[in-house]
């Protein structure tokens, strides 16, 4: 066995010592998808990800990343898919991968740990970088190039055996290691379950997945109002979303946790719209649900109990039309038009008559024209 060889094994050896399900490992350079990423730019996918769109061509490019890069060592890490179904509709729905502490943080010392085995056992000086989701790369593409998976329609990375529920992380190094090969073939064939599964139509081909669109970057990365016509397809969604990778045959043969608690210690929707910013940190501040921040959080439930369409939670909207945040206001005037009793439609009559910012008048006023329908 030749020494890059043998320094690739036992760095796989150190991954899975680590924790990791899978590794694998790429060349550096662009893969054979990498290109892909103009026209979705071009198209306006990455809303307003506007970090997306800086210096496309280091993102296709780890030797951007990296003057002198040879070989990403590719890490998957697989999380828990939970069983939904009898989760109450009056509980938040927390995507999978955001249950539990941070991702970033859990993938990030392993890299670190298995970047310091790098250096300690590579036979020259090497530089490395390590990344998870942060950093300007195509992880799925290095993931794709090192053999762990190939893509889905949904354009998730669906390994042979862990399905699309897992993280990558990537350390892009200037060592010169034994390249896996890419896996061949289509995990898809005919089958379209993800592409009618999609709530809001953003998967609006096979590949190609519209963020303006898609619950997962409405609830955790979009600030400021959610789109009207995407409000209903929240459900009791307030992070991220799992529909089309449930729908997914590639992932119903893995085992299910159940959802209830769905965080450990779980508010239900009413204490999530009011929860104190104190509390979010405390609750959420390790956890990836930190990412939409407490404004964007509360946003998200007062949307998910409009949608439960219960009277009961009339009274805890209506304090809501008195928040500070104009955000919450606004979304609490149309979960008020969404239940549309004469109780809600009560609450909306009086918040027009104090009201002064002219967003939310303007909600108000769609919401009594809701509650009219
Ligand atoms: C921006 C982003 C998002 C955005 C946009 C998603 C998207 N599809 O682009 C939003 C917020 C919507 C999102 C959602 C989710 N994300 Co995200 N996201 C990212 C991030 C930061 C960048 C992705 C990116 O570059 N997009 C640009 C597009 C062009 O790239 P791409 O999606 O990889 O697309 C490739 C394929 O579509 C392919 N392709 C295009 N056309 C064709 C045609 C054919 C025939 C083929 C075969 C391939 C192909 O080529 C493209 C370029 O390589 C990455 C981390 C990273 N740095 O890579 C995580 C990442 C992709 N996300 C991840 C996760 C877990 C999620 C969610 C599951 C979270 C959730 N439950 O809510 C959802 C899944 C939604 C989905 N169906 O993709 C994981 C993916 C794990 C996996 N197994 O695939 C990553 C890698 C984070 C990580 N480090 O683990 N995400
Ligand atoms: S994450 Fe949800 S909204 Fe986004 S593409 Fe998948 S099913 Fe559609
Ligand atoms: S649901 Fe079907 S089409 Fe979509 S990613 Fe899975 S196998 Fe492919």
């Amino acid at each position: 066995m030749d020494e890059s060889a043998g320094l690739s094994q036992r760095l796989k050896e150190h991954a899975r010592a680590l924790g990791f399900d899978h590794v694998g490992i790429a060349p550096a350079r662009p893969g054979p998808h990498a290109h892909h990423l103009d026209g979705w730019l071009a198209c306006g996918y990455a809303a307003r990800m506007a970090y997306l769109a800086r210096d496309p061509e280091r993102r296709k490019d780890p030797r951007f990343v990296l003057p002198g890069a040879q070989s990403v060592i590719v890490c998957a890490l697989a999380y828990a898919a939970r069983d939904s179904s009898t989760l109450p509709a009056d509980r938040p729905r927390i995507a999978d991968f955001a249950h539990g502490r941070d991702y970033h943080l859990v993938v990030g010392e392993k890299l670190r740990a298995l970047e310091a085995f790098l250096h300690a056992e590579a036979p020259e000086a090497v530089q490395s970088r390590a990344y998870v989701d942060t950093g300007p790369v195509l992880e799925r593409e290095a993931a794709f190039l090192a053999g762990i998976g190939r893509y889905g329609k949904n354009t998730t990375l669906i390994h042979p055996t862990l399905g699309s529920r897992f993280f990558i992380g990537v350390v892009i190094t200037t060592v010169l290691l034994e390249h896996d090969q890419a896996l061949a073939g289509d995990p898809c064939g005919s089958c379209t379950r993800c592409l009618k599964a999609c709530p809001t139509g953003a998967l609006r081909a096979p590949y190609e997945l519209d963020a303006r669109r898609c619950l997962s970057y409405l609830t955790i990365e979009h600030r400021g109002v959610l789109p009207q016509e995407a409000r209903p397809a929240l459900g009791n969604r307030v992070f991220g979303c799992d529909v089309c990778q449930e729908a997914c045959p590639w992932n119903a043969r893995l085992p299910q946790q159940p959802a209830s608690p769905p965080v450990d210690d779980a508010p239900s929707l009413l204490d999530l719209l009011h929860l104190p910013n104190e509390e979010f940190s405390r609750r959420f501040g390790q956890t990836p649900v930190k990412r939409a921040k407490w404004s964007g959080l509360r946003r998200n439930a007062a949307i998910a109990l409009g949608n439960t369409r219960d009277p009961a939670a009339i009274p805890a909207l209506t304090r809501a039309l008195a928040d500070s945040d104009p955000l919450l206001r606004a979304h609490a005037a149309w979960a008020l038009g969404r239940i549309g009793t004469p109780e809600a439609v009560a609450a909306l009559r009086a918040a027009l008559a104090t009201e002064t910012d002219p967003a939310v008048i303007a909600e108000i006023q769609a919401a009594q024209r809701l509650a009219a329908q």
